[in-house]
């Protein structure tokens, strides 16, 4: 089978050509092997004419895409000592924390950790962050590890409103919420009876506020259906697995309600009047082996009905799950059967699917093929009139259902009628016109759906538009995050970094104007005006209940075997110059950073004892540990802060 687009009429350089063939090839053969061939021949026997004729159509409509526009480089370079236009927060997948880059620049400015151990912060050392992550009666954390997918931002009224990321733990199912103003976790809460929790999408419409009693929800799929309570019971019996919907309180971040869904969810959008969230489904075969995951034609994405689900819960139609507390409503196609009290509505799409993303005037859903070179558009208002009863068929709720390229998986919009989708196999990005796409679904043969394609290096996965996921979308940038990078970047052993591609879409031509390399591995990103965010730079002392006001309240205070050392970090000096403790002892170390300037960060290491972090101007922060070695250990600063950095120390001393 060829998947190649050189075929399409679409030229490139030889050396180019070559690259691309072997990727996308090895793209197929690697990834689902001969199901995948099948599959994508499955989907061409009902389009394959279709395909070529849309992508023949880009190619003409796109002859100059190849010309080399004139790129006024200076828009997208920044220079030394200017600031970018906006902020990316990315998921970082397998390395558990979350990103912040400038953008256009891509420079990366902040690791927040998240579901991992960081040692330049202390994230998992100290006693603070250790709360927030969870602890085991032996002491240990939790979990030492995170693999985050989606991030997302608070909202108020559509827009983001800069307060609150959310991001998803796919591995221990876990819901992340990180501050903003200190871009640091706060918050992190588990998922009763969830695995592979992956999808995550906070309520656009209520702002998160007290004073308005905020109804701001978090909405969470999980991908692996399980036994449940998943026990021991039911081991290998699939047909008993099944999945939950999760939503969260954003402000408790505890869990409110959750529904029983048939077969599986994947990506999670929500409407922007706060009625409806969804989700893509690839496995409603409750397939356990991926051949059958793929062995149906259509899967579905469903659709939730937040006021229906809650007024369920509130009339008390749920059962609970083992020990969990959470009340579970039903929401298998059995209990939806009638539209109008269904909580919720499988509406089916060609199969196996992957993102889905809302556009930003709130009326369509985009629901990208993976499997299928579709993309199938789900209005927002069918759905509701399907919920009335107003339409028999979920499928009337599908307004175009356009063929776009091989491997659609992410897309996101300018708010000017255009939408650009990854193409996974096709290593490239589709610029696809809304409107024409629903004409040509209505049967106009002359409407023109695909208007441009750009070459991406190489295997994009999540793709979005700057502020494309609010009412604000700006048409400005879309940015690429690929899987795979091998020549864009100096080789750095067997593992290429990830490559995330900055693309200018003001244009009627997509134009890269920029490659960033990321470590592996982000898959989702959102990209925010810069004046949403508002940072602080000094703590407030009062904010700590254990803060050591001033370096005359340090001190070393003993409860048997319980010492606690109350100590300050002042440049150059921490507050006791040496203090004592008796090995065996369980020592409790609070650091109080007086300083006020800032940037003004103070380290704090212990040798031989895993202790690492830094305080903040104004910060406190505390660990405990055993003092089960006798000697004598030098507390030095590891944050450089001051001319006599290298002096600022401190000894403890552990008598035998
Ligand atoms: Cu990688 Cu959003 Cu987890 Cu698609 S998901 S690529
Ligand atoms: Cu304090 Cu370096
Ligand atoms: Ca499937």
């Amino acid at each position: 089978m060829t998947i190649s687009k050189e075929e399409s009429g679409k030229t490139s350089t030889p050396q180019d050509t070559g690259r691309r063939r072997f990727l996308a090839s090895s793209a197929v053969a690697g990834l689902a092997g001969a199901s995948l061939s099948l599959g994508l021949a499955a989907c061409n026997k009902g389009g394959g004419e279709a395909t070529t004729a849309a992508t023949g159509n880009a190619g003409s409509g796109a002859s100059g895409a190849n010309a080399t526009p004139a790129i006024d480089w200076d828009k997208y370079e920044v220079h030394p000592g200017k600031l970018d236009t906006y902020y990316g927060f990315s998921s970082g997948g397998h390395s558990g924390d979350l990103r912040v880059h400038g953008l256009p620049s891509g420079r990366e400015i902040r690791r927040v950790p998240v579901f991992n151990v960081d040692c330049m912060s202390g994230w998992g050392i100290t006693n603070e962050s250790r709360k927030i992550i969870g602890t085991r009666p032996n002491g240990q954390l939790n979990y030492i590890t995170g693999d985050t997918h989606h991030v997302h931002m608070s909202y108020t009224d559509g827009v983001y409103d800069g307060r609150y990321i959310f991001v998803n733990d796919k591995i221990n199912a876990r819901v992340a919420r990180v501050r903003l103003d200190t871009m640091e976790c706060d918050a992190i809460t588990q998922l009763p009876n969830v695995q592979g929790f992956h999808g995550i999408f906070p309520d656009k419409r209520d702002p998160l506020d007290d004073k308005i009693n905020s109804t701001t929800r978090v909405f969470c799929g999980a991908e692996f259906h399980t036994p449940q309570p998943n026990d021991g019971r039911d081991l290998n019996d699939p047909k008993k697995y099944f999945c939950l919907f999760t939503c969260l309180d954003a402000k408790t971040m505890q869990p409110r309600w959750q529904v029983k869904v048939d077969g599986n969810m994947d990506l999670v959008a929500t409407s922007y009047d706060g009625k409806l969230a969804c989700s893509n489904q690839y496995n409603t075969e409750n397939g356990v082996h991926y051949e059958d995951m793929m062995s149906a034609e259509r899967d579905a994405c469903v659709f939730f009905n937040v006021a229906r689900i809650e007024a369920a819960v509130k009339a008390g139609k749920f059962f609970h799950i083992g020990n969990s507390t959470v009340p579970v409503v039903d929401g298998t196609h059995e209990a939806s059967a009638d539209p109008k009290t269904a909580l919720t509505c499988y509406v089916p799409v060609p199969k196996n699917p992957h993102g889905v993303n809302i556009s930003p005037d709130g009326k369509y859903y985009a629901c990208a093929g993976k499997l299928s070179p579709t993309a199938t558009v789900i209005s927002h208002e069918l759905m509701l009139k399907w919920f009335d009863g107003e339409i028999k068929d979920p499928r009337d709720a599908v307004v175009a259902e356009p063929e776009i390229g091989l491997g659609p998986l992410h897309t996101g919009f300018n708010g000017k009628g255009f939408v650009y989708t990854t193409l996974f196999l096709d290593s490239q990005i589709v610029k696809w016109d809304l409107a024409a796409a629903m004409k040509s679904y209505q049967g106009d043969k002359d409407a023109k759906v695909v208007v441009d394609r750009v070459d991406v290096h190489y295997q994009p996965g999540h793709g979005f538009t700057s502020m494309g996921e609010t009412r604000e979308p700006d048409g400005q940038f879309f940015i690429s995050d690929n899987k795979f990078s091998k020549d864009r970047y100096l080789p750095v052993g067997p593992l290429h970094p990830d490559s995330s591609q900055l693309i200018d879409i003001s244009g009627e031509k997509m134009v890269i104007v920029g490659d960033h390399p990321l470590y592996p591995e982000p898959h989702d990103s959102i990209m925010v005006r810069r004046d949403i965010i508002k940072t602080r730079q000094i703590y407030d002392l009062n904010e700590f209940p254990l803060a050591v006001k001033a370096m005359k309240d340090c001190r070393v205070e003993r409860q048997g075997r319980k010492v606690t050392v109350y100590l300050t970090s002042q440049a150059p000096v921490f507050g006791l110059r040496e203090w004592t403790v008796k090995k065996g002892d369980e020592v409790t170390i609070i650091l109080t950073n007086l300083d006020k300037v800032e940037d003004l960060t103070h380290g704090f290491a212990i040798p031989f004892y895993n202790i690492n972090f830094v305080v903040h101007p104004q910060q406190t922060q505390s660990v405990t540990f055993i003092a089960d070695k006798p000697g004598v250990y030098w507390c030095y600063c590891t944050n450089f802060c001051h001319a006599l950095h290298l002096e600022m120390r401190s000894r403890m001393l552990v008598q035998a």
